[in-house]
């Protein structure tokens, strides 16, 4: 017969001595733990023949290691591996209780939680959905009254039950912020590899430890890590980051997010007697997450973002886009004609151009998401959207992922993708990473701002908010398709963190807009500048041969205006380029099915790199196309005065930008989360086939009513 170990955890007067005296009656022994005064209590019982040790830790309320008894539980648990923790909490006081229960799963530990003192609580009202906390929590919920003998029989044979599986479980993984979370997804790999860590701690709660500033856990890192200088650099990182952006530090950041957890929980499964006692975050939380008015409020707030958004981006928009018109032609009137000129004004100045046109807008709308996130608001969207999402077969942790990849216009499917981590269902997770991109990123932000200022300039904000709309509708209604078909299963419980309000800091509001922002410039001035070139170059080459040049010159020698020869001339070369013939190639399909000329195809085809690369590519394209340089027109202008386009063909290929595959950064990080080049390429694929299908579907019903042609 095989034995256990278990440690008895619980704060002061949950009733653990009760509990330990009732399990282990005569059979118990008392001496010291090693070092300190602090007395350790040991006994046994035997559960259907085997022996089981039971260790009665200190009572503690935390294990951040400031107390002696603090520091006892947390060493005999690290040191002394125990089969099984099992917590005692105060049933009648279960939010202070279950920080305690908290910090043993971010360790790692097999836990079991007794809800003790259940007449306390009954007597005062309270009822606790035990099984609902149970698969909350991921661990046995056992309810007792120690003082009375009841439920130790339950909880001797769920100790052993629980005790005997497979303890390889893993624990759940709270969330605690993006950028605690961005800094513990980086520690935790460094921190597995390092043999001193991964034979002693769970890593990713060391790399807590480590951003709580933990003094024991910090010197003994310090003195040990191989990569020490690596780690610390990422804890002073975050640290600086936390201390900057939220004025405050990481330790009161972390505990704040595992009481929102808790907070949580309670939610779910407590209900009390109505007494008011709630704190203002409380007050707000009865109306912002309410059933019917928060998903109301929600609305309003993306739609009234977007209206501000575009509405006061416009006149900046307008500045750049001036600046770079006068530059394209100081560059044109400048240098002498060549491909140098042709690259710099076309590829460089026009491609490059029209991305960093839209800089205020991104720099607007990044404002506000900051303003959504710091607030503690955008927990409050994942909590409202939850229900929603659960009976499309995802996770409500889903939620975080899809709103990182840019739920509300303007984030990023890499971190998106990334952010799936969170999800323990490997099935719900996958629905999650395939749907994540049909999300409106940052780099499909100045697309779409470019056809709607071009085409639905009237309703800037309101048609935003309606390709906010659809992309959720498609992302929904994918996920429900795949979790139907070929990634079925159940769904999991689901709990999310609802820290408390915060007035964000604008010194914390302008840091998160710049560094977004900055990002944003940086891809223009790398990838997308990289990018741009080739494809003008693709757009450029061949050149038209001599004789077929000097024809169309002669025309105007035949008195057709020189304007219009040119403008032939242009036009010609263009087509004869390599991408002017793939482009052209697919017109045969893409121009009856959805309205899209060669120059989209090229455009869409070079948004495969990234998707800013659709206007930089439209940009290049309608610059080289274009004769009278002197006219700088903003590209959307451009688009407006060019009779091939409709509304209907932009809102098609708004449609096919939307959902078409992701780029591929994306496609590689889906590759690497899911170890599979099988669903990466399903993800090309299914979304390149949904996007074309739909655009075709509107462009279609849409010319045969007749509407937006
Ligand atoms: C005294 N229900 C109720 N109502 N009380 C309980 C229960 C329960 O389920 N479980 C334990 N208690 P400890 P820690 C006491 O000692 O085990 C009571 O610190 C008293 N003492 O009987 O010591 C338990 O080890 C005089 O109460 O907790 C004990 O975790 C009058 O909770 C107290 C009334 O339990 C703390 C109670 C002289």
């Amino acid at each position: 017969m095989s034995s256990f170990t278990i440690a008895l955890a619980g704060n002061p007067n949950s009733g653990k001595t009760t509990i330990f005296n009732a399990l282990t009656g005569a059979r118990q022994h008392v001496g010291n733990y090693p070092g300190v005064t602090v007395e350790k209590k040991s006994g046994t019982f035997i559960e259907n023949g085997h022996p089981i040790e039971v260790v009665d830790l200190p009572g503690t309320y935390s294990l951040t290691a400031y107390s002696e008894e603090e520091q006892v539980a947390r060493r005999f648990v690290l040191g002394e591996s125990p089969n099984l923790i099992v917590d005692v909490a105060d049933a009648s006081n279960l939010e202070r209780n279950l920080y305690l229960a908290v910090q043993f799963m971010e360790m790692g530990q097999p836990l079991v939680l007794v809800l003790n003192m259940h007449d306390v609580a009954a007597n005062r009202g309270i009822k606790i959905d035990h099984q609902r906390l149970s698969s909350l929590l991921g661990a046995p919920v056992v309810p007792t009254i120690a003082s009375h003998g009841k439920g130790l029989n339950v909880l001797k044979s769920t100790v052993l039950h629980r005790a005997e599986r497979d303890n390889s479980l893993n624990s759940t993984k709270l969330s605690y912020g993006g950028d605690i979370d961005a800094a513990l997804d980086e520690l935790e790999p460094l921190l597995a590899n390092d043999s001193f860590c991964r034979e002693r701690f769970n890593p990713r709660w060391l790399a807590l430890k480590l951003i709580e500033h933990d003094e024991e856990l910090t010197e003994l890192a310090q003195n040990n890590l191989k990569q020490s200088e690596d780690v610390f650099a990422i804890v002073k990182r975050v640290t600086i980051h936390i201390e900057s952006t939220l004025d405050d530090l990481p330790e009161n950041v972390v505990s704040d997010y595992r009481y929102g957890f808790i907070t949580s929980v309670i939610k779910e499964c407590v209900t009390r007697p109505e007494v008011d006692r709630r704190t203002l975050s409380d007050k707000l939380d009865k109306v912002l997450t309410h059933r019917m008015l928060g998903p109301i409020f929600l609305l309003a707030v993306i739609w009234a973002l977007y209206e501000f958004v575009f509405t006061a981006s416009e006149t900046p928009v307008g500045w750049v886009e001036t600046i770079f018109g006068w530059l394209g032609s100081a560059v044109e009137t400048g240098m002498a004609d060549g491909l140098l000129k042709s690259m710099i004004v076309s590829g460089v100045i026009d491609g490059v151009g029209g991305v960093l046109g839209f800089v205020p807008l991104i720099m607007f709308m990044f404002f506000f998401i900051a303003i959504l996130e710091d607030s503690g608001y955008m927990a409050r969207v994942a909590f409202i959207l939850d229900r929603v999402l659960r009976s499309f077969g995802m996770h409500g942790n889903s939620m975080v992922a899809l709103i990182v990849s840019g739920g509300i216009a303007g984030g990023c499917a890499v971190p998106g993708v990334m952010a799936t981590r969170t999800l323990r269902d490997p099935k719900e997770r996958l629905a999650t990473i395939l749907v994540a991109p049909f999300m409106n990123c940052g780099a499909k932000l100045p697309v779409f701002a470019l056809l709607i200022a071009a085409f639905f300039s009237a309703h800037q904000g309101t048609m935003m908010f309606l390709i906010t709309l659809l992309s959720w509708a498609f992302a929904l209604i994918a996920a429900r398709i795949l979790r139907g078909t070929i990634i079925k299963g159940e769904s999991s419980p689901f709990i999310m963190e609802l820290p408390p309000y915060r007035i964000p800091t604008l010194r914390g509001l302008l840091i998160h807009m710049w560094e977004r922002t900055w990002q944003y410039i940086k891809k223009a001035g790398t990838i997308i500048l990289a990018v741009s070139i080739l494809l003008w170059a693709l757009m450029t080459f061949p050149s038209l041969p001599e004789e077929k040049a000097t024809a169309i010159e002669a025309e105007t020698t035949q008195g057709v205006a020189e304007d219009v020869v040119a403008n032939k001339l242009a036009e010609a070369e263009l087509a004869h380029s390599v991408a002017g013939r793939v482009g052209r190639a697919l017109e045969a399909i893409t121009q009856p099915l959805m309205g899209f000329d060669w120059r989209t195809n090229i455009a869409l085809v070079g948004g495969f790199a990234a998707k800013e690369v659709v206007v930089a590519t439209l940009g290049t394209a309608y610059s080289l196309g274009e004769i009278d340089p002197e006219e700088s027109e903003s590209l959307s202008e451009r688009l407006a005065n060019d009779p091939g386009w409709t509304p209907l063909s932009a809102f098609a290929l708004i449609l096919f930008i939307m959902l078409y595959a992701p780029c591929f950064v994306t496609v590689a990080v889906i590759k690497r989360e899911t170890q599979s080049w099988k669903w990466a390429g399903f993800s090309m694929l299914y979304t390149t086939a949904a996007a074309f299908v739909i655009a075709t579907a509107v462009y279609q019903v849409g010319s045969f009513l007749g509407i937006g042609v």
